[in-house]
């Protein structure tokens, strides 16, 4: 019972290595996809793979997934093996364009199968068709160091490997995936060595005062980890990565610095925010979901915003910004609603839409935002009716 398509996947990366192929990784910009970038990068790099490009699209600007201007701005180094992490399995059109521009296109994504498959070339995902790998759960990052497993066998030295795997961790917590199985080994396996890790980045952070308040370990982590998700995109380069992929303690510090004022500001807006989206549902209580957003609500808060409130109110919470012309949204739920299943019903309102169960986002016109939310609001009503 293996990973459906990972020796495969393997197998194409590893021959794009041995003939000197351009390589373009490309991660989303949370941590999930972060780690699983860097992970590819390091691995592919130890047997002296041609990777041109890390991409991270600007989930804020562009949307999430593989994005038109993401490919606009590669077609320079097509043909090429394009390795996508931690997304591209709803980028129905734009693997279908990639493949028109020349591109072989892997996918490692642990997103929900929307329906069919996109057309890359190879695609590994536990919850596809066919799969039988027994745990299903595993994030994007759980999956891609399975792939450097695959990919280095015994090539992959003790020290490598524990270099690896804690990023898997880091990404897996981040991710708020199950502790259960293959991620409770990988989380134990990269908790272990995390204090003591060679890697600049992660070094800085166990020495930085406000780390060191906290009891634990696990508790260090989660400050990290939200610290880390702080968004400050350089060059394209999110701030995690320039951090957790630096060889220089003396740059992660500077980095990780201001992250942390960063990081205080966030908080403070954050809480502001909390505040009057209490107060506007004070009137909605009998509403079968929360669905509020602004023009003021920044996108990265969103996530946390919809994860706090969900919790509160036991209800399918989506929250939004607005943009120039459409809402882009993060949404959390209870355990036991899927509002991935929730906006497949209510997605010809929708201009995208993807993720999991619990975890989601979107994206919607203007004009479509109240009959998308009608629409939720009906769905959820008869379900939980
Ligand atoms: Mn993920």
């Amino acid at each position: 019972m293996a990973l459906k398509n990972l020796d495969k996947a393997a197998a194409r990366l590893k021959e794009a290595v041995k003939k000197g192929e351009r390589i373009i990784l490309y991660g989303d910009a949370d941590l999930d996809g972060v780690c699983s970038a860097i992970i590819m990068q390091e691995t592919l790099k130890s047997l002296g793979g041609n990777i041109v490009r890390v991409y991270f699209p600007d989930r804020e600007n562009d949307g999430y997934g593989i994005t038109q201007k993401a490919l606009e701005e590669l077609k320079t180094f097509s043909p090429a093996l394009l390795c996508a992490m931690d997304l591209g399995i709803s980028n129905f059109k734009e693997i279908k364009e990639a493949k028109k521009l020349g591109f072989d296109v892997i996918l490692v994504d642990h997103h929900v199968v929307l329906g069919k498959l996109p057309d890359a070339d190879i695609i590994v995902d536990p919850k596809q068709d066919g799969d039988t790998y027994p745990f299903k759960e595993l994030a994007a990052c759980g999956l891609t160091f399975r792939l450097a497993e695959e990919i280095l066998g015994n090539k992959m030295s003790s020290a490598m490997r524990k270099s690896l795997v804690e990023l898997a961790a880091i990404g897996t917590i981040a991710d708020m995936m199950v502790r259960e199985q293959d991620n409770n080994e990988i989380i134990e396996e990269g908790m272990e060595t995390l204090e003591n890790s060679w890697r600049p980045g992660v070094r800085a952070f166990f020495g930085i005062q406000e780390l060191k308040k906290f009891p634990n370990i696990e508790s260090k982590l989660q400050k990290m980890i939200s610290i880390l998700n702080v968004r400050d995109v350089e060059d394209g380069y999110p701030a995690s990565f320039r951090i957790l992929s630096s060889d220089s303690e003396r740059e992660v510090t500077l980095i990780t610095e201001r992250l942390l004022e960063v990081h205080e500001l966030r908080r403070q807006q954050r809480d502001r925010l909390l505040a009057k989206v209490r107060n506007d549902i004070l009137e909605k209580k009998d509403e079968s979901i929360v669905f509020e957003g602004g023009e003021d609500f920044d996108y990265i808060l969103l996530g946390g915003l919809a994860s706090i409130i969900s919790q509160e109110e036991k209800k399918p919470t989506f929250m939004y910004r607005k943009m120039k012309e459409e809402c882009i949204g993060s949404v959390r739920a209870p355990s036991g609603q899927d509002t991935v299943e929730a906006m497949k019903h209510c997605k010809e309102y929708t201009i995208t839409y993807g993720g999991h169960p619990q975890a989601s986002g979107f994206r919607v016109e203007h004009k479509n935002l109240e009959k998308f939310k009608s629409c939720l609001i009906e769905y959820f009503k008869e379900q939980n009716g």
